[in-house]
């Protein structure tokens, strides 16, 4: 019976070790440099350092960095959706959205770059040429655009739709033409070569999604009836987005 009690005992113990000895290996949770942002991700996800919390030298921790949509591996406070940091055009918060690799170019290895593929609507994840959807989705209420790839939201941000006299229309539209300047001219304006423009609509007007270099109130109502978007972003969804990309316009 003494004998059973001890080997008992000591297997328990052995058991507990194990486990006591196994469990804080699990790397993805170990955050050596206290930046809030796990060793596993600094080395794999972020490629910061992860035995330095501020992997750039600006000041800010990796963690708030990428928290507040900052570059951790870029001074100088780049924002990650201007950031490219492995030259495959498709920045760095893209990479991040869609779980490819920010410093491979290529991710799944079939001789083309992450961006190309996402530009093209192919999932730069799978070796097959497997399509995936684009949405893009603007809400007048809160004055906001999001565009997403197989589900997933690459950007968001303000913009500034119709005047109460002169809505944008609401809906389920799709892009028609993708037209690199416009001149807008009319009662009271005049903007030319105008970049950036994705038509979605005719009703008597053009409608246009596109950038907008005259104003810098995007978040509320400012337009004759198109979406003005910023320069800053404007750019990159025009690039983005391709003719028969799906548009949904709610009030
Ligand atoms: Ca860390
Ligand atoms: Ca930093
Ligand atoms: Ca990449
Ligand atoms: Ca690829």
């Amino acid at each position: 019976m003494i004998n059973q009690y001890w080997l008992m005992t000591i297997g328990g113990s052995l058991a507990l070790m194990m486990f006591i000895s196994v469990r804080p290996i699990q790397a993805a949770e170990l955050d050596s440099d206290n930046d809030g942002l796990s060793d596993e991700a600094e080395v794999n996800v972020y490629h910061t350092d992860p035995f330095k919390a501020d992997t750039d030298d600006d000041g800010y921790k990796d963690g708030d960095e990428v928290t507040h949509g900052f570059s951790p591996r870029h001074s100088g406070g780049l924002p990650l959706a201007q950031v490219d940091s492995d030259k495959d055009y498709l920045p760095d918060a893209w990479e991040l959205a869609l779980g490819t690799d920010l410093m491979n170019p290529d991710t799944d290895g079939d001789k083309y770059l992450d961006g190309t593929e996402v530009r093209a609507g192919y999932d730069p994840l799978n070796t097959e040429s497997k399509k995936l959807a684009k949405d893009i989705k603007i809400d007048l209420k809160t004055q906001r655009l999001a565009y997403y790839l197989d589900g997933k939201k690459l950007e968001e941000f303000p913009i500034s739709s119709g005047v109460k006299r002169l809505p944008t229309p609401t809906g389920e539209f799709s892009v028609l033409h993708k037209i690199p300047a416009v001149h807008y001219k009319g009662p009271g304006f005049d903007y030319p070569n105008t970049k950036w423009n994705l038509h979605f609509a005719t009703n008597g007007y053009r409608y246009y999604i596109h950038g907008a270099y005259w104003h810098n109130d995007f978040g509320k109502p400012k337009s004759h009836g198109c979406v003005n978007v910023s320069y800053q972003n404007m750019e990159r969804l025009y690039n983005w987005a391709q003719v028969g990309t799906p548009i949904k316009i709610s009030a």
